[in-house]
């Protein structure tokens, strides 16, 4: 049942009207087959069938939603409702607004974890599903049907889209700006393109996926070496290889190399979150490997030389303006250390997946707040020294400035904050996105509306 007369596959002769295309026309259609992969029995592989790629499948089925809803978590946690999530606006495909907890404090080091090292980690996995189904790519005629034609721009949308999203998202956390649009704007909407592709995708395949995973027996393939394997028997789908070549790896051994290269992404990413020794281990961390000694040798995501920070605005003549209430205050130095001083230990957790957890010193926003006369404000916006740049400022919601924990940090780890980790004071909220701990502080507006 191998040969290519008897296979049922994508090579059996449809035609005729009932397609939707003139019989004719497809039937010249049919004979004028391109060479290389158009021809079904150029692909060889006898392990190529509807199980593996099931096996393959079932596994983005479970891990892909985690990556879409915490990328979507991201999204939120920026803080669409203050007008200061990218994109900005972006109508129909509005979620709902709702204030980003501070707690547990590792909340957005968890989400954003998740998003970014699982988003890595699931790559060899994607790479093997395209794999296992690239025949497809090269059926012909390349339109049978008007389903068929349906069936195929939404897979173009689902690996178009999924492909986009890995290349984007990797760029992005490997080298800053590099894109001559907004990453922000792209990865949003390339993930909504994939969002729907992906619904469609599980929608027309599920019951193959149950069907291919049912006809075999994960645990006896785990046990079947290269000279145990055989084909899977010919496929209404076209996967099964019509003559297949004898098997240089077994499906156990498929298995184990893309666990393999998971893992091995896995191990090259995971240290930049959890810190410690494995942080060394992590030679995929993009920046902040040389951050300054002692107390503060921790990751730097911009230095203050990157920033354009002039060391004399960080002087003895910077002062803290605090706006917003009846009359403006300035508070310098002196005057903030002189306040009672509060200790967390908090994360900054980045959007390109890195996070660290240090122990922070300072004075509470809400005592700031209540310094200006505004005890229960709305928001506060918060600017730095830094003169340009997209993260020269923070909208922060009001649950984030009363959180006892929020602080305007003078300290870390009991020593002087350095230069490049925002001395003279910064910013930290338990859970907020890294990108809002602003660094160098020059104002706070605290706002009741
Ligand atoms: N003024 C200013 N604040 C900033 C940034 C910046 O570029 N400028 N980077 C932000 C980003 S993206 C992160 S992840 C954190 C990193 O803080 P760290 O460099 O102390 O680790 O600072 C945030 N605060
Ligand atoms: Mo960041």
């Amino acid at each position: 049942m191998t040969s290519k007369e008897t296979s049922p596959g994508p090579d059996r002769e449809p035609g005729g009207p009932e397609y939707g295309f003139p019989a004719a026309l497809w039937r010249r259609l049919a004979r004028a087959r391109p060479p290389g992969p158009f021809r079904p029995e150029v692909w060889r592989s006898p392990i190529r069938g509807p199980w593996l790629t099931s096996v393959f499948g079932a596994v983005l089925l479970v891990t892909l939603p985690i990556v879409v809803v915490t990328g979507l978590l991201s999204y939120a946690a920026y803080g669409p409702h203050l007008g200061q999530a990218i994109p900005a606006d972006v109508g129909w495909l509005r979620l709902p607004y709702f204030d980003w907890p501070t707690r547990p404090s590792w909340l957005y080091r968890l989400t954003q974890g998740l998003h970014v090292g699982l988003g890595l980690v699931l790559i060899p996995v994607v790479l093997a599903k395209l794999w296992s189904v690239v025949p497809k790519l090269f059926a012909w005629p390349p339109v049978r049907s008007m389903a068929q034609v349906l069936e195929r721009v939404s897979l173009l949308l689902l690996v178009g889209g999924l492909l986009f999203e890995i290349v984007t998202g990797v760029l992005n956390i490997q080298y800053d700006y590099l894109f001559g649009f907004s990453f922000y704007t792209a990865h949003f909407y390339g993930g909504w393109v994939f969002i729907g592709a992906f619904v469609v995708h599980v929608a027309l395949k599920l019951p193959h996926m149950i069907r291919g995973l049912r006809s075999r027996s994960l645990r006896t393939e785990l046990r079947t070496g290269r000279a145990g394997t055989t084909p899977e028997p010919p496929d209404e789908h076209g996967l099964v290889a019509p003559e297949p070549a004898a098997p240089t790896v077994s499906r156990r051994g498929a298995l184990a190399m893309v666990g393999g290269g998971s893992l091995l992404i896995a191990v090259l990413t995971a240290g930049q979150t959890l810190g410690g020794a494995t942080r060394h281990a992590a030679l995929l961390l993009p920046r902040g490997r040389d951050s300054g000694d002692g107390p503060n040798d921790f990751p730097v995501n911009r230095t203050a030389t990157a920033a354009g920070i002039d060391p004399a605005a960080t002087g003895a003549d910077w002062a803290l303006e605090i706006l917003g209430g009846t009359t403006p205050l300035s508070l310098n130095r002196d005057r903030l250390t002189a306040m009672a001083q509060r200790s967390a230990e908090l994360p900054i957790a980045c959007v390109e997946g890195w996070s660290t957890t240090q122990v922070w010193t300072g004075v509470p926003l809400r005592e700031l707040a209540r310094l200006a006369g505004v005890p229960a404000p709305a928001s506060a916006r918060v600017l730095s020294l830094e003169s340009a740049g997209a993260f020269n400022q923070a909208l922060l919601q009001g649950n984030q400035v009363l959180d006892p924990d929020s602080l305007l940090a003078l300290r870390v780890n009991g020593a002087e904050l350095s230069m490049d980790h925002g001395y003279p004071a910064r910013i930290i909220v338990p859970a907020m996105p890294g990108v809002h701990n602003t660094k160098w502080v020059r104002s706070i507006e605290f706002r009741v509306g």
